[in-house]
């Protein structure tokens, strides 16, 4: 957590997070854009936000963090790189590697950043949940979980039974995050499984529910700024509208980069487009 940390040397973190995934997928093939629509909200939450000293992981008092939607594993380690976890150059090189502590999906069994495990859509969310009603069981009333999810892991029903839940048991502690980019794998959301206002079903769930631009650096601050206190007794939900590729023109609402790897033609034009703002 940096709090004194501007607006703008956040969005030249966003700026720097999408290179190193460009630079990544030019190596190994990633889910690069799901990675790139939800970087400024990843950014925002792990330079910004949340309470998390890497040098005391077993600080009972911080912050937990879980990545429902497994496969943008890639933007939590760059995130995690910029705070001190482990040096950025490593993630690249260690990726998908067998002594590697980075692949595709996160796991806690090589990496005691990871909080939870996760690749299986749907799963993480519920476990998140059980985190939140745990730190209150224990009588914690300080810390958050925040939970990142995909609007198309929305289709899974574990997440209804999980939303349900934790309004009953008014885990106010917990902050839950929708990377709205309208797209899955292999089609719209509309075209797999119609969502309808998702927000709206969340409101009447008993959700505290905001929704707005999540590649808007400034806004997302604004709305962390602005959460309840940890002790308070609803769950919130960020619907945040987002661009799947964000920021790399050729891949920019492209469901071909759902997933893929660059060659180095594409690399060299993505690293051309993201090239670092001089302006002082
Ligand atoms: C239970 C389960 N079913 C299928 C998959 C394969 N899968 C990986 S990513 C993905 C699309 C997810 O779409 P969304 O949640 O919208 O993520 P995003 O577009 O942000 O990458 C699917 C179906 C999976 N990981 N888990």
């Amino acid at each position: 957590m940096r709090k004194d940390i501007s607006v703008r040397e956040l969005e030249d973190a966003a700026l720097e997070i999408r290179r190193n995934l460009v630079k990544l997928c030019n190596h190994e093939a990633i889910h690069i854009g799901g990675d790139l629509s939800i970087t400024d909200v990843m950014t925002v939450l792990w330079q910004y936000q949340m309470n998390y000293n890497p040098k005391d992981v077993d600080d009972e008092t911080r912050d937990r963090f879980v990545l429902s939607k497994g496969h943008a594993s890639a933007v939590t380690s760059f995130n995690q790189a910029a705070i001190g976890c482990f040096e950025t150059n490593e993630v690249i090189r260690e990726y998908a590697t067998d002594e590697g502590r980075f692949s595709m999906h996160s796991c806690n069994l090589v990496n005691p950043f990871v909080e939870v495990s996760t690749g299986s859509l749907g799963l993480g969310f519920p476990v998140a949940c059980g985190m939140a009603a745990g730190l209150r069981l224990k009588g914690n009333r300080t810390s958050r979980v925040y939970v990142v999810m995909g609007d198309g892991e929305q289709s899974e029903g574990s997440v209804w039974e999980a939303a349900m839940n934790a309004a009953h048991c008014r885990l106010g502690n917990l902050v839950a995050i929708v990377d709205n980019n309208e797209l899955e794998a292999d089609g719209t959301i509309d075209e797999i499984t119609g969502l309808g206002d998702i927000a709206a079903k969340y409101r009447v769930f008993g959700w505290n529910v905001r929704e707005f631009d999540g590649n808007n650096i400034a806004e997302i601050k604004r709305q962390f700024d602005a959460l309840p206190p940890a002790d308070s007794d609803q769950p919130t939900i960020f619907i945040c509208h987002t661009v799947k590729g964000k920021g790399v023109s050729f891949m920019e609402n492209q469901l071909r980069w759902h997933a893929g790897k660059l060659s180095d033609a594409l690399y060299e034009q993505a690293m051309r487009e993201l090239a670092p703002n001089e302006e002082a």
